[in-house]
C-alpha cells in the first residue's frame, strides 16, 4: 500500500489522511463558532434553514420617480340627445313612484306595518305589561308609538281598528310625576292630545300608563295590565 506523506510547518511528516482529518475538524470548529454570530436569537437549525429558504426582510421604500409626460387626447364624445334623455329620466321617475307605492303595499301586506315619510309603525299582537311592551319595541330598535299630531294619531287609530283590536298600549305615561304625562322618549306632551272625555282620571289612584282605543282616543290605565301594543320606528335609524 502506498502511503502519502505531508510535510508540516514543523518539518515533520505525517500521512495525508491525518492532515485531511485535521482540516475537516478545523472547518467544523470554525462553523460552530460562526453560527451564533449569524443567528443570535434562535437555534442554528431554526433560523438559518429559514433564512436560506425564504427571502429576507424588505428594505425601505425609495423616493418616487419624476412625473411622466401627459397622456394622449381622448376620443371625441357622442353628441347629447337631450330630449331623448329627458324622456327616459321622466319615465324612470314614474317607475320609481310606482315601485315606491308597490313596496309600501308589500310592506303593509307582508310585514303588516304602516308608514309615513319619516316613521314606521308596527302593531305587536303579544299581550304585555307597559314596561315589557316598551322593552320589546326598544329591542326591535324603536319605542312605543308616540302620537304627536293628528296625522300620526289617525294612522295609529286606523291601524288598530283594521286589526280588529279594541285597545293597545302607546308610549305615553305619568310614571315619574302624577298628572304630568310625557312621551316614551321623555319629551313633554305639547298642546296636541286625544284624551277621551273624563280622562286622564288616574282611576283607583293607579293609572300611570296610556292606551289608545280603536277610535283614536286616549285613556290612562294601570301599567300592570297586559295588552297588545304599537311600536314606532324612525326611518333614519332603521
Ligand atoms: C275603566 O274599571 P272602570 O270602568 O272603573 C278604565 C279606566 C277608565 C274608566 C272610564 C282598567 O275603569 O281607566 O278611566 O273605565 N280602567 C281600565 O270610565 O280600563
Ligand atoms: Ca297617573
Ligand atoms: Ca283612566
Amino acid at each position: 500500500m502506498v502511503q502519502i506523506y505531508n510535510r508540516l510547518e514543523t518539518g515533520a511528516t505525517v500521512p495525508q489522511v491525518l492532515v485531511m482529518k485535521r482540516d475537516l475538524a478545523l472547518i467544523g470548529l470554525a462553523f460552530l463558532w460562526l453560527l451564533p454570530l449569524g443567528c443570535p436569537q434562535q437555534t442554528a437549525e431554526d433560523a438559518c434553514s429559514l433564512h436560506i429558504l425564504v427571502p429576507g426582510l424588505k428594505g425601505e421604500k425609495g423616493d418616487s420617480g419624476d412625473i411622466g409626460p401627459p397622456g394622449p387626447n381622448g376620443e371625441p364624445g357622442i353628441p347629447c340627445e337631450c330630449s331623448q334623455l329627458r324622456k327616459a329620466i321622466g319615465e324612470m321617475d314614474n317607475q320609481v313612484t310606482q315601485l315606491t307605492t308597490e313596496l309600501k303595499f308589500i310592506k303593509n301586506a307582508v310585514a303588516g306595518v304602516r308608514e309615513t315619510d319619516s316613521k314606521i309603525y308596527l302593531l305587536v299582537k303579544e299581550e304585555k305589561r307597559y314596561v315589557d311592551a316598551q322593552l320589546s319595541c326598544q329591542g326591535r330598535g324603536g319605542t312605543l308609538g308616540m302620537p304627536k299630531d293628528e296625522a300620526a294619531n289617525g294612522l295609529m287609530a286606523a291601524y288598530i281598528a283594521q286589526a280588529g283590536l279594541a285597545r293597545v298600549f302607546i308610549g305615553i305615561n305619568d310614571l315619574d310625576r302624577e298628572g304630568t304625562f310625557v312621551y316614551s322618549d321623555r319629551s313633554p306632551m305639547q298642546t296636541f292630545n286625544k284624551w277621551r272625555s273624563g280622562e286622564p282620571n288616574n282611576a283607583y289612584d293607579e293609572e300611570d300608563c296610556v292606551e289608545m282605543v280603536a277610535s283614536g282616543g286616549w285613556n290612562d290605565v294601570a301599567c300592570h295590565v297586559t295588552m297588545h301594543f304599537l311600536c314606532e320606528f324612525d326611518k333614519e335609524h332603521v
